[in-house]
């Protein structure tokens, strides 16, 4: 169950967020109203949310779930693999300090951005990909497995982050899309494939019971209510222009 979670509100320079979308540019008054919504949404699930203050330096700072992971029991603050993201991590230690005694960090020639990091019990797997490298994967596990926790790294093909094709929700159910459909790392799980039409949805979001799901993917919020659960969606639009999603805009703990 989480009790906590760290939002970052969005700047008006998400309009220059990087993305592969082709959906326009975010508009900012629409984000923060999207944004403003979701955080109401975490407190109705019984969250205490805290709201960091928007950095217009950095587009993509709304999306803080990339720069830090938080467990049950350490925290770890990443090094973002783009460039343009690096410095989002400036301030996060001092805000962590009030939830953690211990808090590790990544460096240097390791890459990691928490949206490759998907947590299912004491096991987390590490998407390698154009973000997260192989050697700030190997940092991660080292630091889980000195933590009492273990992690493993799947090689990513196509996708932004591991997140943006695969969510776990819980009782080894697991909302898996395109590579990760068939990805062997995967197989105990019992996978439920998102169609290609609806990748976006990949990313939905299980918090203590229920699943948070993108509005208009209705084929996997029909799926993930057959699996047993209640569902939640919310209008991620302006996000969803700058490849941000549901988990990308919170740290959950
Ligand atoms: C980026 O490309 O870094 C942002 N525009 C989107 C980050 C999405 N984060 C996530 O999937 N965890």
């Amino acid at each position: 169950m989480f009790r906590n979670a760290i939002v970052r509100l969005p700047c008006p320079s998400i309009t220059e967020g990087l993305t592969s979308a082709r959906l326009g540019k975010p508009d900012y008054s629409m984000a923060l109203v999207q944004h403003t919504l979701y955080t109401e949404t975490l407190r109705n699930l019984g969250l205490k949310v805290f709201v960091l203050e928007a950095d217009d330096h950095y587009p993509d700072s709304t999306f803080i779930e990339d720069i830090a992971l938080c467990t049950s029991g350490f925290a770890v603050i990443t090094n973002p693999g783009a460039e343009s993201r690096r410095g989002e991590i400036k301030g996060i230690k001092k805000v962590l300090q009030e939830f953690y005694d211990t808090i590790e960090e990544i460096s240097y020639p390791g890459t990691l951005e928490a949206g490759d990091v998907m947590m299912t019990g004491n096991h987390f797997f590490i998407g390698v990909s154009n973000r997260t490298n192989r050697e700030g994967a190997d940092q991660l596990i080292k630091i889980l497995e000195s933590n009492g926790m273990t992690g493993s790294a799947i090689p990513l093909r196509k996708m932004l982050h591991l997140k943006s094709g695969a969510s776990y929700l819980d009782n080894n159910k697991m909302l898996v899309c395109g590579e990760l459909e068939t990805c062997s790392e995967l197989d105990r799980f019992d996978r439920i494939g998102v169609d290609a039409a609806e990748s976006y949805a990949a990313n939905s979001l299980w918090i203590n019971g229920t699943v948070l799901v993108p509005d208009g993917f209705p084929c996997t919020k029909n799926k993930i209510e057959s699996a047993g659960f209640k569902t939640i969606t919310l209008n991620v639009s302006e996000f969803q222009k700058v490849d941000g999603g549901l988990s990308c805009l919170s740290l959950r703990f």
